[in-house]
């Protein structure tokens, strides 16, 4: 801890009270470190403010005493972005105290939530009204609507739907100066100047801390199909893709990828994981179908649609889930690869874009670069397809220990990233830049693009109070 950040918790400690800071070690470790475990912060405190009026004062104390705050909702970030310095200068910020569904309004198919609300809270809150909220993650259980808002997370529904920042009407949120800006408004057409509120979807931290939301509700789906296909190649399955695209764009809920290697690890390392397919495929599309429209005859148009695929040899099986259990364990062999990867052993992950029309390609062209690079090296590709989002991800060589395998990540992510920058696709595509890629942002986001995102966090935060070290590289 240093002196400052010494002098400032007993001041916080009035502001949030008992209940609202944590300073023992024991207590704030869980904060202090991310859910890889590629980093080991050290917070001098973690502040759960109750409400945005303490939050406001906790950060005009704290940017007074010129300390800096990481602001934290689950702690799920991919990219180390929610961890604080090791050196006890910071103080975490958690926002899960602030954790109530405020409204939900069929009608203007609107969802009012406070930013510690987690993202299932929230679509079980939109499904008790009758209505989705379509945004879907695996880490969904743990992730906050701030934090997710605050990475603009994508998922499985982006396909349909678009990413977090598709879904956002209105905001509020702390700025750095401690002032409350509240945005919380609810329409579908507002051009009043500058989108505010889109300024701070996707800023990872750096800009504001969102303490609430209003987001897009869509209708119920009241039927909706899965299956999982065994593909023969990323070229079959992007003609399985289009197939389902051009027949009914408005129903494809969810196209997903898996390489072979990673569903290994998903039935090796998950307890209750199920294969509901006879042989083991090179690689697999999770499709999921839904419509809200009354007897829309679903089952029968995937039916067909997977018998002409069979027969065009774009796949070469396929189960279609008979009941709700059915469609949850064939998700969970999607949703569990993350997990299975980690216990696995040590990975590093690329979540790059490119056009979905060139997917195949980016699989084939970066495989052979990785193996170049790194005999044995393991090749684990899977994601959200149907949006071109890819996580290129790699896991240790057999007999490689994973210490040496991880000072090769720049490395690995640099040969990766060749390839997608050939194809003219994004090394940052829903995870965020974190702490972990502001040194690939000058080759990436250069010249015009960099200079005006330093202005805007000049801008706003002048005093570098909110989450340095995250997104924009040192200058
Ligand atoms: P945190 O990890 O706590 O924070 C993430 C960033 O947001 C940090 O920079 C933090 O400072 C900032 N932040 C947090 N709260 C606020 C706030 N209230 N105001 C301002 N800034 C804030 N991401 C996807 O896009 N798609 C996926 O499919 C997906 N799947 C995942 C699966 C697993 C198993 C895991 C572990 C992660 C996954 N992620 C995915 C990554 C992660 O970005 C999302 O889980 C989620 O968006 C992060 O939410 P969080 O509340 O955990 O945020
Ligand atoms: C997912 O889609 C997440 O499952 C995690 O975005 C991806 O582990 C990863 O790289
Ligand atoms: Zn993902």
């Amino acid at each position: 801890m240093t002196d400052a950040t010494a002098a400032l918790i007993p001041r916080l400690r009035t502001v949030v009270g008992e209940a609202g800071i944590l300073t023992e070690a024991q207590d704030i470790a869980p904060f202090s470190q991310d859910w890889r475990g590629l980093y080991r912060g050290r917070a001098a405190a973690v502040v759960r403010p109750a409400n945005a009026a303490d939050l406001a004062a906790v950060i005009k104390l704290a940017g007074e005493a010129g300390v800096s705050v990481v602001p934290q909702g689950g702690n799920t970030s991919m990219v180390g972005g929610a961890v604080p310095a090791d050196d006890g200068s910071e103080i975490v910020v958690s926002l899960s105290r602030m954790n109530r569904v405020r409204a939900v309004e069929p009608v203007d198919l609107t969802i009012t939530v406070e930013a510690g609300v987690t993202l299932k809270a929230a679509q079980e809150a939109a499904a008790e009204a009758g209505c989705l909220l379509p945004l879907s993650i695996a880490a969904e259980g743990t992730a906050q609507i701030g934090g997710v808002l605050a990475t603009n997370a994508g998922g499985n529904n982006t396909v349909r739907y678009g990413n977090a920042r598709d879904l956002v009407l209105g905001l509020e949120v702390v700025l750095a100066d401690g002032t409350v800006w509240n945005g919380l408004r609810k329409l579908r057409k507002d051009n009043t100047g500058y989108c505010l509120r889109q300024l701070f979807v996707g800023s990872e931290g750096t800009l504001g801390i969102i303490t609430a939301a209003v987001l897009k509700l869509v209708p119920r789906p009241l039927e909706t199909e899965v299956a999982l296909c065994a593909v023969p190649s990323p070229e079959a399955a992007l003609k399985l893709f289009t197939r389902l695209h051009q027949a009914d764009p408005a129903s494809v809920q969810a196209f997903e990828y898996m390489a072979g290697t990673g569903m290994g690890f998903v039935l090796r390392h998950i307890p209750g994981a199920t294969m509901p397919l006879q042989a083991p495929s090179p690689h697999y599309a999770l499709v999921e179908l839904a419509t809200p429209r009354v007897g829309a005859g679903l089952r029968a148009a995937l039916e067909a649609a997977l018998e002409a695929a069979l027969d065009a040899e774009e796949i070469t099986d396929a189960a279609i889930a008979e009941s709700g259990a059915q469609r949850a364990a064939m998700w969970k062999l999607r949703e569990e690869h993350a997990e299975a990867q980690k216990r696995e052993g040590a990975s590093v992950k690329n979540d790059v874009s490119v056009p979905v029309s060139r997917v195949p390609e980016l699989i084939a062209r970066a495989s052979a670069a990785c193996a170049a690079l790194m005999p044995g090296i393991r090749v684990v590709p899977f994601g959200h397809f149907g949006d071109g989002n890819i996580h290129f991800n790699l896991e240790q060589p057999l007999d490689m220990p994973a210490a040496e395998f991880l000072a090769r990540d720049h490395e690995i992510m640099d040969a990766v990233g060749a390839v997608v920058r050939d194809l003219d696709g994004s090394f940052s595509a829903e995870h965020g830049v974190g702490k972990l890629k502001p040194y690939m942002m000058p080759l990436w986001r250069g010249g015009a693009e960099l200079w005006a995102m330093r202005q805007i966090k000049l801008a706003l935060d002048p005093r570098g109070v909110l989450n340095p070290g995250k997104v924009l590289p040192p200058t």
